[in-house]
């Protein structure tokens, strides 16, 4: 396959050049795309020094699939033209998401609707993914009725830039482009992404909107509070799940233990949970602290951990791409 990756030289770029290698995804040619400032910058895959190289150079040589992470700006206007070529585009960022004609797409959970039509495919939000694969075959099992959730994301999410606000911080200095509008070290922001007329942030509305849409079901009701905190490793979530059907605690476990890409992670006497630490630079969506919710029926609480810059956005990339392949849409 010839690939293109558009947006190599960011944060998840970087982490979508690892995981390609680590699969072994068939790359025959690999093309690393970036902006005007990056292009003849090297950078490394499978112990080959690649060259990058601009947009025009990159749509002219005709990629099968090019993964894009390059803000929804420049998706906006790039991946049609890749598209136009023949290139099947899987993108990472919000441009298409609820876009009614561009599929959604989880593999575990619906990668089964994509078509050779499919040209522009759109991968979620880290924060919704790694929710909706640990909630899935619950919803399958006993219908989920209302699911609120309050996250706690690492500053991986924003970007380098914020990584370098919060080391910059950690050591004292003063100096530095700031991501955040506050001191992100020793505090939390309640504010990821801008806020809407509603007075909820962008990215909760990307958790309520990018559930149901996933999942193919509107009547799940969802309501989120997504908080930034000082954390490197992964995102971590709270999340309190009201179903339909009756169940036991131990339905709960043998649902999360059949499901595709979640480790459950719970064993308090031990003190296991899942936590950004551990699942920092893994593939899979870590569940644990699941307890009734003793407030009500059929309700459950529990903690969701996983690596943003990978289940959250370039492994469930390439797991896209991969799909793609193996079924011959691309
Ligand atoms: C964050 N979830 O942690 C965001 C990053 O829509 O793909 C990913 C933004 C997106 O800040």
């Amino acid at each position: 396959m010839k690939v293109a990756v558009v947006g190599a030289t960011g944060l998840v770029g970087g982490e979508i050049l690892k995981v390609l290698a680590e699969r072994d995804f068939p790359v025959s040619e690999l093309l690393l795309v970036a902006s005007e400032k990056s292009v003849g910058k090297q950078m490394e895959f499978k112990g080959k020094q690649i060259k990058v190289i601009g947009v025009e150079d990159a749509i002219a040589a005709t990629p099968q699939i090019a993964i894009f992470s390059a803000g929804g700006s420049t998706s906006l206007e790039l991946a049609p033209r890749f598209a136009e070529v023949g290139t099947v585009v899987v993108d990472n960022s919000s441009a298409w998401r609820m876009d009614p004609t561009k599929k959604l797409v989880v593999p575990e959970i619906n990668a089964k609707e994509l078509t050779k039509e499919d040209k522009i495919i759109a991968n979620p939000n880290c924060s919704t993914i790694q929710m909706v694969v640990a909630l899935n075959k619950l919803h399958e099992e006993l219908k989920m009725k209302r699911v609120v959730v309050s996250t706690y994301q690492s500053v991986t999410g924003t970007g380098k830039k914020a990584v370098d606000q919060l080391m910059n911080e950690r050591a004292g200095k003063e100096e530095g482009e700031k991501a955040y509008p506050y001191t992100i070290d020793l505090n939390v922001l309640p504010h990821i992404d801008v806020f809407q007329d509603n007075g909820y942030t962008k990215e909760e509305m990307k958790m309520i909107l990018e559930t149901k849409k996933i999942m193919g079901d509107d009547s799940i009701r969802v309501t989120a509070t997504a908080v930034r905190i000082p954390v490197m490793g992964g995102h971590s979530e709270a999340v309190n799940v009201e179903f339909e059907k009756d169940f036991t605690l131990d339905d709960i476990y043998r649902i999360l233990g059949e499901t595709e890409g979640v480790v459950v992670v719970d064993d308090v006497k031990n003190l296991q949970y899942p936590m950004p630490k551990d699942a920092h630079g893994k593939d899979e969506v870590f569940v644990g602290r699941v307890r009734l919710d003793e407030t009500q029926p059929r309700t459950v609480n529990m903690w969701i951990v996983a690596d943003n810059l990978r289940k959250g956005a370039a492994t469930n990339a390439v797991q896209i791409a991969e799909y793609l392949m193996k079924n011959e849409l691309v």
